[in-house]
């Protein structure tokens, strides 16, 4: 077989839902390595159909137990679901990693049912690149529902919204001042928010605090105010399931919504533009960095701004000049 016949079998096989190869391929793409990109060529067509939804919040806030409990309400009624637990090696995951495994261990042996971790090794730039890779992956093998799970320390928590449809903001009371900080960010990027651990101290003040910066952000009528659902105890069955249920109904009327709005589109067109600007910078800045980092010109570049002999500008453009057929 030819290394094409080779990856157009390996694309069929992940489009039949094939496990191993599936497993595989991700870890290629965690890894970086160059070939997983040719295989994402195959899968790339057959990928757009699945409702992608984001789970971000700090570390710890429940946003597992929650995926978990998600897969089982999407299970029920049918659809497959693909899970993406992205671990961004931070100093905040201590073992997070088993910890995930763990909570979605009762579905292990249910084929409807694809978890996978994805570790970052380095380079934040990466991440992204290979969340959206991992991401068609789960897509092409058919999965109705994918469900990305990151920790939301900041920078992050605004790229989720680069990849899913829905985007789903879980919140503990008793995060102090710490609400402020991440405030900004996640006001933008919430579709739906979820006050989880609410039984505790506090939970009051984070909901009206929730409650009132939607206010001030004017929400037109016809727009999507994003619902605040308070979930008291995971651990209580019946209550939890209510919530639950509500929930996963929001989270299909916010599809529902986007899908009748022009914002499915919008977010399509940002999802494409990001994808084209990463396969871009793969593609043109990465493989030229590497060249002068390795023959020592980078090294050079960066004495000559010190000693001020030169400026950024004018050593880029020379690079561009030398690299680039047509620079603008
Ligand atoms: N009391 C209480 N504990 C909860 C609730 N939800 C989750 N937990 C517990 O909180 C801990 C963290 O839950 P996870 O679901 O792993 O949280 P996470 O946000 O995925 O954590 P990281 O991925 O490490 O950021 C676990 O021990 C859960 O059992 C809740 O509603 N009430
Ligand atoms: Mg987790």
């Amino acid at each position: 077989m030819t290394p094409k016949q080779e990856d157009i079998e390996k694309a069929k096989r992940i489009r039949k839902g094939d496990v191993r190869t599936a497993s595989r391929l991700i870890r290629n793409i965690e890894d970086q390595i160059p070939e997983a990109k040719t295989t994402i060529k195959h899968i790339f067509p057959h990928t757009g159909k699945a409702h992608i939804i984001g789970i971000t919040g700090p570390p710890g806030a429940g946003k597992s137990t929650l995926a978990d409990a998600l897969i089982g309400s999407f299970r029920e009624k049918n659809k497959t679901v693909g899970v993406l637990a992205v671990d961004p090696t931070s100093p905040f995951t201590g073992g997070a990693l088993l910890g995930d495994r763990i909570r979605m261990q009762r579905h292990a042996e249910d084929h409807g049912v694809f978890v996978r971790s994805l570790a970052t090794r380095g380079a934040l730039g990466g991440l992204s690149k290979a969340v959206g890779d991992a991401v068609h992956v789960l897509d092409a093998m058919g999965k109705d529902i994918i469900i990305i799970e990151t920790v939301g320390t900041g920078q992050q928590e605004v790229e989720i919204i680069n990849h899913s449809h829905t985007v789903i903001v879980v919140l503990v009371p008793g995060m102090g001042d710490e609400i402020q900080a991440i405030k900004a960010g996640i006001m933008e990027i919430a579709d739906i928010f979820v006050i989880n651990k609410a039984d505790r101290d506090g939970s009051r003040q984070l909901y009206a605090e929730l409650m009132a910066m939607l206010d001030m952000a004017n929400i037109s009528s016809d727009g999507w105010r994003p619902p605040i659902i308070r979930i008291e105890n995971v651990f209580e069955p019946i209550s939890f399931q209510k919530k639950l249920e509500e929930l996963s109904g929001k989270i299909e009327g916010h599809f529902q919504y986007l899908m009748d709005s022009q914002l499915l589109g919008d977010r399509l067109r940002r999802k494409s533009m990001m994808e084209i600007n990463e396969a871009l910078r793969a593609s043109i800045l990465e493989p030229v960095l590497k060249e002068l980092a390795e023959n020592g010109e980078l090294e050079m570049m960066a004495e000559k701004l010190i000693q001020k002999k030169s400026d950024p500008y004018s050593l880029a453009e020379e690079i561009a000049g030398r690299y680039l057929k047509n620079v603008p």
